[in-house]
């Protein structure tokens, strides 16, 4: 926008370029790091399902009905080239029903939390959700504070549990960017 409002001048056009060369730097000083559920190490219960509106064309369900301590996990490792500064975990799932909406979710090792997929409500189509802190007991799914994770350089590993049965994830993001909201 900036090089519009000079242009017609040279100079001041480059000048122009040396911002947006900034502003770039700026942005990027935000990492994504992105992959598909499926790319992990996927041990039954938990399954990989075709689905064309998945991205990638599969995600990951736990198909273990009895849930909470069933068998089964998936495990996803992933490289940060920052840190430690917080990080915040995204997921794209489907969360279209409260018995199947939830996994248990450690990360590097440490003791697992619900992951609720329905922080922001029911619905049958796909959604981004981030891991938050947990809902006051006895409530399902509830908007509440996303979870930082102060991730140092490297690699990281998360890994799902069993805790509802039917529940999905299909893409997940790791970003340090406060503001995003998923996508
Ligand atoms: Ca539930
Ligand atoms: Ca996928």
């Amino acid at each position: 926008m900036i090089a519009t409002v000079l242009c017609g001048c040279g100079r001041v056009a480059f000048q122009s370029r040396a911002e947006d060369a900034n502003t770039t730097i700026d942005a990027s000083a935000y990492e994504y790091v992105s992959f598909e559920a499926e790319s992990g190490q996927v041990t039954p219960k938990f399954a990989v399902m075709p689905d064309p509106t998945a991205s990638g064309g599969e995600y990951v369900i736990d198909t273990d009905n009895a849930g909470l301590t069933g068998p089964g996990s998936l495990i996803n490792t992933f490289q940060l080239a920052v840190g430690p500064v917080p990080f915040y975990l995204w997921a794209r799932v489907i969360a279209d029903d409260s018995a199947s909406d939830s996994f248990m979710l450690s990360v590097d090792g440490a003791a697992a939390i619900p992951f609720r997929t329905c922080v922001y409500g029911l619905s049958p189509s796909w959604q981004w959700v981030p891991v938050t802190a947990d809902c006051p007991a006895g409530v399902d799914c509830c908007p509440t504070t996303n979870l930082g994770y102060s991730f140092t350089e490297g690699s990281h590993v998360l890994e799902l549990t069993s805790r509802e049965g039917g529940s999905i994830i299909d893409r997940i993001v790791v970003t340090n960017d406060p503001d995003y909201t998923g996508g």
